[in-house]
């Protein structure tokens, strides 16, 4: 059992990002079972949704003429623009039926703003709209944090960046995540992870 100063967060294990899912995401069924093991192993247990409404900014759908995995310029910076996926509600946004998600301790919905994408747990995409996670580890006493889940290369990187930026000690248990990989995005977060002390294990 990990101490009371350990979370566990377990980033967007949900049916689209699944095999069969609208923004598939290779093997990501696979991860569950250590998910639900390492659930077992932690006393502060976040998990995380993507959440968003139908006229989500982040939709290629939503960009006449604009095909998914492409590149868009937002208030905020560059945003890919993805297929329809996690929309509020739908069997999509739903937990993988096979995640344990009963010893979680608090789920973290992200993407609610329709203007403002969210791949971190911590912040939106301006990099600065709180999602509130900060303020819950912190009351709890919590130091340090284990990440987990999908994608490796966005969601999972973006939340442990935003993690080691805020004090936090940050690990991310790479056989418990999987990746989209647009164009060597995964070994480009990767790096990053590595220069901000993000321990990949
Ligand atoms: C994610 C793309 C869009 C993720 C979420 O969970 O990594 N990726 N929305
Ligand atoms: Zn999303």
């Amino acid at each position: 059992m990990h101490p009371e100063n350990e979370a566990l967060i377990v980033v967007d294990v949900q049916n689209d990002f699944c095999p069969g899912g609208l923004l598939a995401v290779a093997g990501g069924d696979a991860i569950i079972p250590e998910i639900n093991a390492m659930l077992r192993q932690y006393a502060v247990r976040v998990l995380t949704q993507d959440w968003h409404p139908a006229d989500h900014k982040s939709f290629a759908a939503n960009h006449p003429g604009a095909a998914p995995f492409s590149l868009t310029e937002m208030p905020y910076g560059p945003q890919v623009l993805w297929p329809v996926h996690c929309v509020q509600g739908t069997e999509g946004a739903a937990f993988h039926p096979r995640l344990e998600t009963d010893p979680g301790d608090l789920v973290i919905r992200k993407g609610f703003r329709s203007a403002i994408d969210s791949y971190s747990a911590f912040f939106e995409n301006d990099r600065v709209t709180p999602t509130g996670l900060e303020g819950y580890l912190r009351s709890r006493g919590v130091e340090a944090v284990m990440l987990v889940g999908l994608a490796t290369d966005f969601c999972v990187t973006y939340s442990a960046l935003d993690a080691a930026r805020l004090g936090f000690r940050v690990a991310v248990k790479m056989s418990a995540c999987r990746a989209i990989d647009l164009d060597g995005s995964l070994a480009a977060a990767c790096q990053q992870m590595m220069q901000a002390g993000v321990d990949l294990i």
